[in-house]
């Protein structure tokens, strides 16, 4: 039995309260949704079946480099942040996986961890490492690169890290280890730019080898910049899957949505990654200028549409072995971590929705004849079509809330765990 950190009489007071509106709504939906030949019940089932992992660091109040703001009742453990995470759970339904990260998260015993994970009815995603700060008493520094530094020994512990990153994610029952790498360099002249990268692929062949079995992935981000501010060593999704086609088939791309500069068409990479066969997953945030880390779907929610109309298009194709996986990477400085991360998850299913509702045929039918407007208008006409009830009713039939984050405030989970957990100061910025 799933243990509820919300009282579930709150969320059925809460559902009791919208269900009349939700129910027009919703038959409105479906209505309309038949006109145009579409069994809403048949949407609710796809979308209710997309699941997005939530960051164990998404639930702690972010920062910049400039400062942090802790808000009240921040997380002070893995413990606390699993309870956290099972609140988005337990209201929005689409969050049953947490994705960890080394050395943040390895302060208590993995088997404990997975079994408080069990009781609150969360599993474990994608386990993360972390080389790209020293930690305490650490041998050897990660100032001047990890898993491409010139210095071998430095890179035997950085790639042993992913290894034991490794064995705490089998105990935790995940089946992925993603590494972003911060390695790179700020002058020209600094770091020889060929020999770094083969340095980091020779790495990373070394911890695919650690995988335990077939079905683990390695999944590799990229970023284009920062905290190298002269060339970063994995800078874009060319050199990602170079390294991802030289290291292995266990090891695919990983896209964070905010590792682009602002206009890159990131819906054509990630076409161009299923072509290859290497896409393995996504970090899904959303950005105006850089790796903002902002909820996804707040700054461009049509960006984020194109991105699964090619998902939803290649899944239809048949045009990849496996689904990627999705996970949410974001950092939130300005408001309480669970809202945002319901709202994203929400956003992600938001677009999941309207991507199945392209009319596939008619948009194949426009492109065949150059019918430019129409296609892009039959892209037009799914995103435009309100889902809000199709989503509600998918979490209100397994128990979630109408409106998670006015359930959330009725609630008053974080006043509760405020007056339990010590306050966090504020000081330095971090990741
Ligand atoms: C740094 O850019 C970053 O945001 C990467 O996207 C990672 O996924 C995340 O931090 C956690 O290491
Ligand atoms: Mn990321
Ligand atoms: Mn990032």
């Amino acid at each position: 039995m799933t243990e509820h950190l919300i009282d579930p009489g709150i969320v059925e007071a809460h559902n009791r309260r919208n269900g009349d509106e939700l129910a027009q709504d919703y038959e409105a939906l479906a209505r309309a949704l038949s006109r145009r030949g579409l069994d809403c019940e048949a949407l609710l089932a796809r979308v209710s079946a997309l699941e997005v992992a939530v960051p164990s660091w998404g639930v702690g109040t972010g920062g910049t480099r400039f400062a942090r703001f802790p808000g009240p009742g921040e997380p002070a453990d893995i413990f606390d942040k699993l309870e956290d995470c099972a609140v988005i759970q337990q209201l929005g339904r689409a969050t049953p996986r947490v994705s960890l990260h080394f050395p943040w998260d390895d302060t208590a015993e993995m088997a404990s961890v997975k079994a408080r994970g069990e009781e609150l009815g969360l599993g474990f995603d994608a386990v993360n490492s972390n080389t790209f700060q020293d930690r305490p008493g650490q041998k050897l520094s990660y100032k001047f690169g990890s898993l491409s530094h010139v210095d071998a020994e430095v890179r035997a512990q950085a790639i042993a890290h992913n290894v034991d990153c490794i064995s705490r994610g089998q105990a935790l029952g995940a089946r992925a280890l993603t590494i972003w790498l911060a390695d790179g360099s700020n002058f020209a002249g600094q770091s020889h730019l060929a020999q770094a990268f083969e340095r980091y692929v020779e790495s990373v062949r070394a911890i695919e080898a650690a995988l335990p079995d077939e079905s683990w992935r390695l999944l590799l981000e990229y970023k284009n910049f920062e905290p190298a501010f002269y060339a970063t060593v994995v800078q874009d999704w060319g050199s990602c899957l170079l390294a991802a086609q030289a290291v292995g088939r266990r090891t695919r791309c990983l896209v964070d949505l905010g590792h682009h500069a602002p206009s890159t068409n990131i819906e054509l990479i990630v076409a161009r990654l299923i072509a290859a066969g290497k896409l393995g997953g996504f970090h899904l945030n959303d950005s105006r200028f850089g790796d903002d880390d902002l909820d996804a779907g707040s700054v461009d929610p049509f960006r984020l549409f194109l991105v699964f109309n090619e998902l939803v298009d290649a899944e239809q194709r048949g045009a990849w072995d496996e689904a990627p996986a999705l996970m949410l990477d974001q950092s939130h400085n300005v408001t309480d971590p669970i809202e945002s991360l319901m709202l994203s998850a929400d956003a992600a299913r938001r677009a999941h929705a309207q991507a199945l509702l392209v009319d596939r045929e008619q948009l194949a039918a426009c492109q065949a004849r150059n019918d430019v407007a129409m296609a892009a208008e039959t892209l037009r006409r799914a995103y435009r079509t309100d889902v809000t009830p199709l989503l509600a009713e998918a979490r209100r039939r397994i128990g979630g809330a109408i409106d998670p984050v006015g359930a959330y405030r009725v609630s008053n989970y974080r006043k509760t765990v405020a007056a339990r957990r010590p306050q966090a100061t504020g000081s330095g910025g971090i990741v």
